[in-house]
């Protein structure tokens, strides 16, 4: 850093802010910030970054400043979010800031037109770049590629997949599957799979990975949707301030008056799985019987139904409706799915008291019987293997808390195995054709980390970790590749290998699920025996800790240890296993398994008929598949885009730097602006090159060949040899450098011509 020049100290609000050196002690540095004049503070030297000159000025690329570091990504990105550009590259990687409201015409029609068949790099940054660069890889390499995008909750991901599908239908030559319903199945997916969350009002609470397939002729063909991980746990309870699935309330709302009567529908603060995240009346400790006492206090009757000012439960339900019939659902199929979900919340409303009594009486009109739904709920079969003589039934009598386990349990087998229904049935309205391609998009959920971490986010950030090491190895590693193959000797870059955090969950019988797998098949599980043999088993791991006390047990009376610390490539997160072996265990208790299969509701039967019945795989459907998302996508080329959220808030033109800062950490693209930083991070084939800026050129100049026309042309010009290296197949630029040379040759005709003069008196 050069006497007397700005640079990016720390600020615990913006991320960074501009300052000058004063003093440099030995591990620190005294900043003068130029806003604070004469208010000098201390700040580390690692968290020190030289500024650019201007830093008003913002680039596209983010490659073509002369720093690369993560102080000059943010303000970058800072001062393009202030104009309405949201979108960045990082070399190939998009960051897309989420800009809470729609901008005029960024994905107008006449947008998508610009973009298709445009190289990367030739139009501003945009998610349709990304979806034509793939488009364009799969033609000429004949390759499925995959879109990854991350980001975290409220980013923008969902929105930026349904842009990108969108682009890609419209740019391909028409197919049978030009038809494709991809906009109408989302409405679906979204109604069934999507909640409002302190985080996002229409928080993806499944993760997705949808496929278009084209054939040959790279003409689209079919569509697949895979989906891994719904959040179940939200099912029956919702954290403060937060909703179940969007479907609840459009049924309440909008359900016509005949449905309304046939489902026994009212409003949505009568039902239990509804009116949990209100806190307004509820404290998350209460207990069931304190809630439904609470709902019936005049205060909470005077609410009315638990509306949301943002949402508009009437208007979207009659839009399901009308997606609904686009992908080709009928009446009957419609009223199936409607009375699954109205049954889900009457079974919600079972109260159970002692001594094996129920009260509820509106599920047997979607589920079987009552009398059976009360034995089942409330009794548990059990095979003795008393004497030796196996197999003799009896019924044991559950405690209140144990049937309305029970009868949880039931509400979120219904309702998951409803969800896999609705995706099968999207997947159904899709053609299918052997295709030749395809192009994946994969969206879900970012990292997470909440104050209390349980099952869900352990299978969420385990999928993160996956995806961040394959964008290691993709980015960082394949760069590196790269500079060798092309003979450029650059210094190895180091970044963190996250192998043994994956290995620490996914390794064969030691790793965290197998050890969960194995706790679920003895006598009596518990979550106390899985969380000690995890800790025994991994004593010494970098990445595995137990949890300080004041963590976990003065909150929650639970034991000290009863949870673990993970290292995560983005911080530690402290999970609670607490009910980690209930989780990981889809299978359904052996009394209300009968009672689903001998169900009258011929549609709840299918349901649950379409699985396989073998309790292993039932048991492993859920993880395999979430384990596979890690394999799909990695074989083929593959493109990024980061999402970023960009205020707490959820609301536009506001820019919180610290926080912005702390999700590009967390998304790996700190490491990739090291890597960077050292290396050339713009460049361009020969042949580019040469078709770029033969135009301006003298014929004498243009009859050699690429490579040897673009060494004449630096020569001529009288670059600076440090400043690119040739590599075999293209020319390599150092940080800030390519846009410079590019500067030189677009610049206006008068210079152009002193150019030319210059480079033909060094041909001569
Ligand atoms: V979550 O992990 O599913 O909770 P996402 O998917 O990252 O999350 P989502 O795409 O749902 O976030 O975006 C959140 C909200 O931001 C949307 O509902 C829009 O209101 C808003 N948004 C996101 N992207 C854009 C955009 N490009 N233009 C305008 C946007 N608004
Ligand atoms: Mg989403």
């Amino acid at each position: 850093m050069e006497d007397g020049k700005p640079v990016w100290a720390p600020h615990p609000a913006d991320g960074f802010q501009l300052g000058t050196i004063v003093d440099i002690g030995s591990d620190s540095l005294t900043i003068e910030p130029l806003k604070q004049r004469g208010k000098t503070f201390l700040a580390p030297i690692s968290q020190v970054f030289p500024a650019e000159d201007d830093v008003n000025k913002h680039v596209e690329d983010n490659c073509s400043l002369m720093y690369l570091n993560e102080a000059t990504l943010l303000n970058n990105i800072r001062v393009r979010y202030s104009k309405d550009k949201i979108y960045t590259f990082v070399a190939n990687i998009l960051i897309a800031v989420n800009p809470y409201y729609d901008i005029p015409k960024l994905y107008s029609p006449e947008t998508i037109k610009q973009y298709q068949g445009r190289s990367l790099g030739t139009l501003p940054p945009h998610v349709y770049a990304i979806a034509d660069k793939a488009y364009r890889d799969m033609k000429v390499l004949k390759m499925s590629q995959s879109i990854i995008v991350s980001g975290e909750s409220g980013a923008g991901k969902t929105e930026n997949t349904k842009f990108r599908l969108f682009f890609l239908l419209q740019s391909c030559p028409p197919g049978v599957g030009s038809d494709l319903h991809f906009p109408a199945a989302n409405p679906l997916l979204e109604a069934f799979g999507n909640a409002k969350t302190v985080r996002n009002n229409n928080s993806s609470r499944f993760g997705k990975f949808v496929e278009i397939h084209f054939n040959e002729k790279n003409a689209v063909v079919g569509g697949f949707v895979s989906h891994y991980l719904l959040e179940k746990s939200r099912i029956c309870r919702q954290g403060p301030e937060e909703r179940n699935y969007h479907i609840f309330y459009r049924l309440c709302a909008g359900a016509p008056e005949e449905i309304r009567q046939k489902f026994h529908l009212s409003s949505p603060n009568t039902f239990r799985y509804l009116n949990r995240g209100c806190t307004r009346f509820f404290a998350s400790k209460d207990t069931d019987k304190q809630i439904m006492q609470n709902r019936k206090s005049p205060e909470h009757m005077k609410s009315g139904p638990l509306k949301d000012a943002l949402l508009d439960d009437h208007g979207d339900f009659n839009r399901i409706c009308v997606a609904m019939k686009k992908i080709g659902l009928d009446d009957t199929e419609k009223l199936d799915l409607f009375r699954v979900v109205a049954g889900v919340l009457h079974l919600g409303n079972i109260d159970f008291e002692e001594a094996g009594s129920t009260s509820g009486d509106k599920v047997s009109f979607v589920y079987c019987c009552e009398e059976d739904l009360r034995v089942s709920l409330t009794t548990r079969v059990m095979l003795t293997t008393a004497g030796g003589a196996k197999g003799t039934v009896i019924k044991v009598p559950l405690k209140v808390e144990q049937a309305n386990n029970a009868r949880d349990a039931l509400g979120k087998a219904v309702y998951s195995r409803l969800f896999d229904h609705v995706v099968t049935r999207v997947n159904q309205c899709f053609p299918f054709e052997s295709s030749a391609n395809f192009i994946g998009v994969l969206d879900i959920a970012g990292f997470e980390y909440f104050e209390h971490n349980s099952f869900e986010q352990f299978c969420i950030n385990y999928c993160n970790e996956k995806l961040q090491q394959f964008f290691n190895e993709r980015i960082l590693k394949e760069e590196q590749e790269l500079y060798q193959k092309e003979g450029l000797g650059v210094n190895e870059v180091h970044y963190v290998d996250n192998q043994d955090c994956i290995d620490l969950v996914e390794a064969k019988l030691v790793g965290i699920l197998d050890i969960l797998d194995e706790e679920n098949r003895l006598p009596q599980p518990s979550d106390q025996h899985f969380t000690d043999t995890v800790h025994s088993k991994h004593k010494e791991h970098f990445r595995l800790t137990v949890p300080r006390k004041s963590k976990l047990a003065v909150h929650r009376n639970v034991r000290d240890d009863e949870g673990f610390i993970i290292r995560h490539f983005a911080g530690a997160v402290c999970y609670e296993t607490t009910k980690f072996v209930e989780k990981n265990n889809d299978a359904l208790h052996m009394s209300l398994e009968c009672l689903i299969s001998e169900s009258k509701d011929r549609f709840i039967r299918e349901l649950f008929e379409n699985s396989n019945n073998s309790k292993d795989v039932k048991q492993k459907a859920g993880k395999l598949s979430f384990i596979s998302v890690g394999n799909k996508f990695k074989v083929r080329g593959s493109s990024f885009i980061r999402c970023i959220k960009p205020n707490l808030k959820m609301v536009s033109h506001q820019f919180e730097g610290a926080q912005i800062l702390s999700q590009l950490q967390c998304s790996g693209m700190v490491s990739v602006l090291d890597l960077m930083q050292g290396g050339f991070p713009s460049r361009a084939a020969f042949h580019e090159l040469y078709n770029m800026y033969q135009k301006y050129m003298p014929p004498k100049l243009t009859r050699l060949d690429p490579r040897l026309f673009c060494k004449a042309l630096f020569k001529a010009l009288g670059l600076n040899e440090n400043d690119y290296k040739f590599g075999l197949t293209r020319v390599f630029f150092r940080p800030g450098k390519f846009a410079e040379f590019d500067q030189i040759m677009k610049s206006d005709p008068d210079h152009l011509a002193e150019l030319v003069k210059k480079v033909n008196k060094w041909l001569i």
